[in-house]
């Protein structure tokens, strides 16, 4: 039987386990990446596993996250940072070179090549045919260390692609598209792979818009062919040596096939707080807007800011007049190439003439860097998450769409379909095309030194190394320290935006766990914890969605969280868990999560030993409500040593160098 391009990738990187889906796999890693946010906790796992080099074919941190330095904390980290880099073989990209994923795409990604990153939207690599996965930073410095990384194989929706994007509609709608489809749930275990005739029509730019965002469905990564089109942005990026050509067999199998004609798609909305809140745009036009953001990794290439930066001229040429005067258009660029390529075409000037707030290359607004609306603000921007709080205003409700509906909107001051720009205004949709050589310009990335003790590695006092956790007691007994609803997101559990300086520093970040929710949270669970009581979080479907930042399972650790019960965890952070040390639970009968409260005093008598004997199954004692609860847990032996041993950095620390094979736990 023929392969699909995912298991082609997979069944050349596998190094343990076979291709079943649903069973646990170990592949080798080519590549992996850092950022600063989640890239200084990971730099300092590194470090303790004591590998003098890396052992992956390239690795590489990004400033990107952190650059608002209102303090010396993100200067002293990016300073670590770069020490880290020089000494252990890494490449280091420096604040202002631009976005990770964006500058990864146009200048190391490889096509068939495996990418691990310590971001959920690594898998934006996906758009040049590389399997690209996010995951906790911890597993990303075991691959550094030369580690296979393990995931359960996955199971691949194919979405076949048919037709071609009509004018002022593209990629952006495509990916909101099948998210309205597939939805945030249920997609834990799969991959995505694109294919069929409409693959063709679309440019790499717009194909990594739609693995980009691909994270939010929670499937482990999204992938597109590597085809002639993909060679020729890999020639224009000065790098055709890097091409390979990746299709899938004629007769490759999907595990299911979702139908989606690219000529039928309209210009859609994900309204807040959740991208799968997708509507047309049509159905919320009129709606006054407070301020568009046009960038983030996923709408900040070149094509989508020179498409933003054609219409608006065309709308100031022909009626004098630039932004809507009430609102602030930010424009933040994906990286250093894109703002030079954009200048040398007139573009910028362009966007500046028709009145943007021109950003760093850098996250920004979409991590909550800055430019939190004003109060209940709509806000309508290109990024890839609306999740509630994030924007810096808890009151703000983010709109997610498309560049061109952004530039609709923008020019209007209200939502707008971008179609109108024609129909009602005369705007011509502008015909683009990539350049034929971008601006190649690698300054800013720094290579590894060829001597390492030529370099001290630069700890300024914001870093403070994580301490492990305690093994996995007999029984967890303590209370249920917080009850928390569906669709948590990894942002409601760890706030980023102004809290983000505080990463290398777990003690004081642990102070903010739950800070949106429940402000209180982050006190009593330490306060339990003084007294020996175990804190135990509950959850409804979804937990711990969004982003792999592992600080939100390492903070809770650090607070005396044992285990998380929930009726569905989602894949990174479900890794995360367990890497820290932290029983990943579900309930047996999804119906219970109604029959526990916050308060509520639990036992787990012999938690360990039903761990020790994998008997998949323990009960929560209600004592409180003088119930059972009967909970389910689904771990491979691997898994079930790293939570027994208290997680990943124990085992580290008391296994480093021996395989999970040889470990062998006591009672
Ligand atoms: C995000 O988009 O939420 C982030 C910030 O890029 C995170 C990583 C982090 O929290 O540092 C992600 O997507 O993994
Ligand atoms: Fe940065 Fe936003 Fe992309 Fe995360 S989603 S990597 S914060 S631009």
């Amino acid at each position: 039987m023929g392969l699909n391009v995912v298991q082609k990738i997979l069944k050349e990187h596998l190094v343990e386990g076979e291709l079943v889906p649903g069973k646990e796999m170990a592949i080798k890693i080519d590549q992996t990446l850092y950022q600063d946010a989640t890239g200084t906790m990971a730099a300092m796992e590194f470090e303790a596993m004591g590998v003098p080099r890396v052992k992956t074919e390239f690795s590489i941190i990004y400033i990107d996250h952190k650059t608002i330095q209102m303090g010396f904390e993100d200067a002293d980290d990016h300073t670590y940072l770069r020490t880290f880099a020089a000494r252990y073989g890494v490449h280091y990209s420096k604040p202002g070179n631009g976005i990770c994923h964006q500058v990864h795409l146009e200048r190391f990604g490889k096509p068939g090549k495996t990418l691990l990153g310590s971001d959920s939207h690594t898998p934006t690599g996906g758009g040049i045919g590389m399997i690209a996965i996010g995951a906790g930073g911890l597993d990303v410095s075991a691959a550094m260390a030369g580690l296979p990384f393990y995931l359960t194989c996955p199971r691949v929706y194919g979405v076949h692609l048919t037709g071609k994007l009509p004018k002022w509609v593209s990629a952006k709608d495509v990916i909101l598209k099948l998210l309205s489809i597939l939805t945030t749930k249920g997609n834990v275990g799969w991959m995505v792979e694109y294919f069929g005739p409409g693959v063709k029509t679309l440019s790499v730019p717009e194909r990594a818009t739609i693995t980009n965002m691909g994270a939010e469905l929670g499937v482990t990564t999204s992938v597109f062919p590597s085809d002639e089109i993909t060679k020729e942005f890999l020639r224009a990026q000065g790098r055709e040596e890097d091409w390979v050509e990746l299709l899938p067999d004629p007769d490759a199998q999907y595990d299911k096939v979702i139908e989606i004609n690219l000529s039928e798609l309209e210009p859609m909305v994900a309204l807040p707080h959740s991208p799968d809140n997708v509507v047309t745009v049509r159905e919320v036009e009129g709606k006054l807007v407070d301020q568009v953001c046009i960038g983030s990794c996923t709408n900040s290439s070149y094509r989508d800011l020179m498409v933003v930066a054609r219409v608006a001229k065309a709308w100031v040429d022909k009626y004098g007049k630039g932004f809507a005067p009430h609102l602030d258009v930010v424009v933040g660029p994906g990286s250093k190439q894109v703002v030079r390529q954009i200048d040398q075409e007139g573009a910028l000037d362009a966007l500046l003439d028709a009145g943007i707030r021109l950003e760093e290359n850098a996250c920004g607004f979409c991590i909550g860097m800055g430019q939190a609306p004003k109060n209940n603000a709509v806000s309508v921007r290109t990024n890839n998450r609306n999740f509630y709080g994030r924007s810096g205003t808890l009151s703000a409700g983010i709109y997610l769409v498309s560049p061109e509906t952004a530039v609709a909107c923008a020019l209007t001051g209200v939502i707008t379909d971008p179609r109108d720009l024609e129909s009602k205004y005369g705007l011509e949709y502008p015909d683009l095309k990539l350049p034929d050589r971008f601006v190649i310009d690698d300054k800013m990335v720094l290579p590894p030194v060829e001597d390492p003790s030529t370099v001290e590695v630069y700890r300024g006092p914001n870093i403070v190394p994580p301490e492990p956790s305690e093994p996995l007691p007999q029984d967890i007994e303590g209370e249920v320290t917080i009850k928390v609803g569906d669709k948590i997101t990894t942002d409601h559990i760890m706030p980023a935006g102004q809290r983000l300086k505080y990463r290398s520093n777990v003690p004081k970040y642990a102070e903010f766990v739950f800070e949106s929710v429940d402000s209180t949270f982050s006190k009593r669970a330490l306060e339990n914890k003084k007294k020996g009581v175990h804190n135990v979080i509950v959850g409804g479907e979804s937990y711990g969605q969004g982003s792999s930042r592992e600080h939100a399972a390492l903070c809770p650790m650090y607070l005396g969280v044992k285990a998380v019960v929930a009726k569905t965890i989602e894949r990174i952070h479900r890794g995360n868990l367990i890497n820290f040390g932290i029983l990943p639970l579900y309930f047996e009968n999804p119906d219970d999560y109604d029959r526990i409260d916050q308060g509520d005093k639990i036992s787990m008598p012999d938690a360990r030993k039903a761990l020790l004997e994998n008997t998949g199954r323990l009960v929560m004692k209600n004592e409180t409500k003088g119930i059972e609860i009967p909970l389910t847990f689904n771990l491979s032996d691997r898994e079930r040593k790293i939570v027994l041993l208290g997680g990943m950095l124990n085992v580290a620390k008391e296994y480093g160098g021996k395989s999970f094979r040889e470990i062998e736990i006591e009672e």
